[in-house]
């Protein structure tokens, strides 16, 4: 597809990757070919209207009036959260499946519909938010009834995620075949973390068109009424729920390109199953963080969802940001590649921009999104984040900054390993993604500042005062500086990523193998028993592990700290 592939294929359409091992059929990589480049045309998008949004929020500035700023600030949020991460889900379900199993993509012809149904529900989504009429019906993420927006916005919204579904198929046939043919075989690892995020994805989606199709036949008149706090809870099962298949496939991405990549071995497989399947059971429940602050529903059922079910996801998430640093300390202390505490670590291909995005994924989501999702999930320290600035702050830590960087790390060996071309731009290529990384950790942080500390709201394009009203923001202008400054650079960063990835595809030689990767392989066939994995020692990964549950302890009891001293209870 694309004409850009440099492979060779025998007669039955199937090759051997010089650098996997992995048997993929073209079936399987025409669609990854289309579902990724897709998804990076989305980033681009996202990316140009970030401009636009950041800079309006930088009061220095103050791009965009505010019909205009609404409008901007929901293509940003569709472009990115939705059609970015979404796109790119499907290429991973199918290099998870049919790439890692070695098979054909099952019913091709259902991706190619499910692609068609997505891309124009796009369209019809862009077109919605565009010809929204002010003041009051751009959608932003949530469409939250008896808000009026466009009919089309609905109805493209439904379209997209019916293509979704339908995209899924080819994926959970493609397992099933697997299955009939070997029964008693276990899916690997990959492949079952791609399914448990194919279940997350269903319920999503199914949730989703629970939502939004009787609220598009209220807005075209055939249902005289929406009740608003129905939407609100129906919402987040789509609204929370595509936050999870983001996390799923990062973590399933995680796995692939640790080991791919740095050599990494699973120190457990049942240990890093178990905690695929306690997402299964539990993450689901997370969603009611979004109504934290909401009277219409119990304050029983939020607190049991959010302080005590939620934590059985919380749980899983501690394993896996265990397991993958541990897999990676373990298979490459067993390659040889490092001794002592960290040697593993510093020998690691640091310049290889698709293990150094891997990397930076894992670091950053722990310390910035999930850090912050645990403490502003919870009931009381919820008061002092709520729709404050800080809240955007939190999720640019885990899906703009943890799940993209993720993302962007396969997208390059997408190029490499399926494309068949060599990265361009040498040294740019290499610093992407601790540019990328950097910046956004800023602007991030600088977010969560202005939010907790100074109370400053979000989705506001207004930033120094709140109209008519006595508040006024101007003590935080420093943070606003800084924080404008780290939006460009970070925006520089993304469009590196997308240049560096169209780069090498239109002009980058063939990738004729990585040496430092074909060594890896080679090192792990050694077949002794002592030698397993989980016999090597994992000292490095635990002192992490001790740094990340301090930063945890410190930042849990500063923010009780600020919670203590809102108010004053008493004379
Ligand atoms: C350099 C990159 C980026 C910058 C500078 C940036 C900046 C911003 C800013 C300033 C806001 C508005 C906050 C407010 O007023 O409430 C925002 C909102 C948002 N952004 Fe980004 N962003 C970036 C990348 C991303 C990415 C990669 C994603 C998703 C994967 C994303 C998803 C969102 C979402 C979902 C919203 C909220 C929309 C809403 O409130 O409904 N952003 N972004
Ligand atoms: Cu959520």
């Amino acid at each position: 597809m694309f004409g850009l592939s440099t492979f060779e294929y025998d007669d039955d359409g199937f090759r051997t990757c010089g650098v996997t091992g992995l048997h993929i059929h073209r079936s399987a990589e025409d669609m990854v070919k289309l579902f990724g480049l897709t998804a990076i045309v989305a980033l681009l998008i996202g990316g140009i209207f970030a401009i636009f949004v950041a800079l309006t929020r930088w009061e220095l500035i103050g791009l965009l009036s505010p019909s205009d700023f609404y409008r901007y600030l929901s293509v940003h949020a569709w472009y990115l959260l939705i059609f970015w991460m979404v796109f790119m889900e499907i290429a991973i379900l199918y290099v998870g499946g049919a790439f890692v199993l070695g098979r054909k993509l099952a019913l091709p012809w259902v991706a190619k519909a499910g692609y068609a149904l997505m891309a124009v529900g796009a369209l019809v989504v862009t077109y919605g938010i565009w010809t929204q009429e002010v003041p009051n019906q751009a959608p932003l993420l949530t469409s939250y009834a008896p808000l009026p927006s466009p009919a089309s916005f609905y109805l493209g919204a439904i379209l997209f995620l019916l293509g979704a579904l339908v995209a899924a198929v080819p994926f959970l046939g493609t397992v099933w075949r697997e299955k009939r043919e070997y029964p008693s075989k276990t899916l690997p690892l990959v492949t079952f973390g791609a399914f448990c995020t194919a279940i997350v994805a269903a319920e999503a989606i199914v949730g989703g068109l629970i939502t939004f199709v009787p609220t598009f036949f209220w807005r075209i008149g055939w249902l005289a009424h929406i009740d608003a706090a129905w939407y609100r809870q129906m919402y987040w099962i789509i609204g929370h729920g595509s936050q999870q298949i983001n996390l799923l496939a990062m973590i399933t991405v995680w796995y692939f390109m640790t080991h791919v990549v740095g050599g990494a071995e699973v120190a457990s497989e049942k240990v890093s199953r178990f905690a695929f399947v306690l997402y299964l059971f539990f993450i689901n429940m997370g969603a009611a963080h979004h109504l934290m602050s909401d009277p219409a529903v119990g304050l029983g059922w939020r607190l049991w969802n959010t302080s005590y079910a939620a934590y059985g996801a919380v749980l899983a998430s501690m394993i896996h940001a265990f397991a993958i640093p541990a897999g990676l300390e373990a298979g490459r202390r067993r390659k040889g590649q490092g001794g002592g505490l960290f040697g593993w670590l510093w020998s690691a291909p640091w310049r290889d921009p698709g293990f150094a995005a891997t990397v930076m994924s894992i670091i950053l989501f722990g310390f910035l999104g999930g850090i912050t999702g645990v403490m502003m999930g919870q009931m009381q320290l919820n008061m002092t984040w709520h729709n404050t600035l800080a809240v955007p702050g939190h999720f640019h830590g885990t899906v703009a900054t943890g799940t993209t960087l993720a993302f962007m790390g396969l997208g390059y060996y997408v190029v490499r390993l399926v494309f068949g071309r060599e990265w361009v731009g040498g040294v740019l290529a290499t610093i992407q993604p601790y540019l990328y990384a950097g910046a956004m950790s800023v602007a991030v942080l600088m977010m969560m500042y202005l939010g907790v500390l100074f109370g400053v709201p979000r989705r506001h394009p207004t930033v120094m005062d709140i109209p008519g009203t006595e508040f006024a923001f101007t003590a935080a202008r420093p943070f606003f500086a800084v924080f404008g400054i780290a939006a460009l650079v970070a925006i520089v960063g993304g469009a590196l990523f997308v240049a560096v990835a169209v780069g090498s595809l239109l002009l980058g030689g063939e990738f004729t193998g990585d040496p430092r990767i074909e060594a890896l392989r080679a090192a792990a066939d050694g077949g002794d028993p002592a030698d397993a994995p989980h016999h090597q020692s994992m000292r490095g990964t635990f002192v992490f592990v001790l740094v990340f549950f301090a930063t945890f302890v410190v930042l849990w009891a500063l923010n009780w700290l600020l919670l203590s001293q809102v108010w004053h209870v008493g004379p």
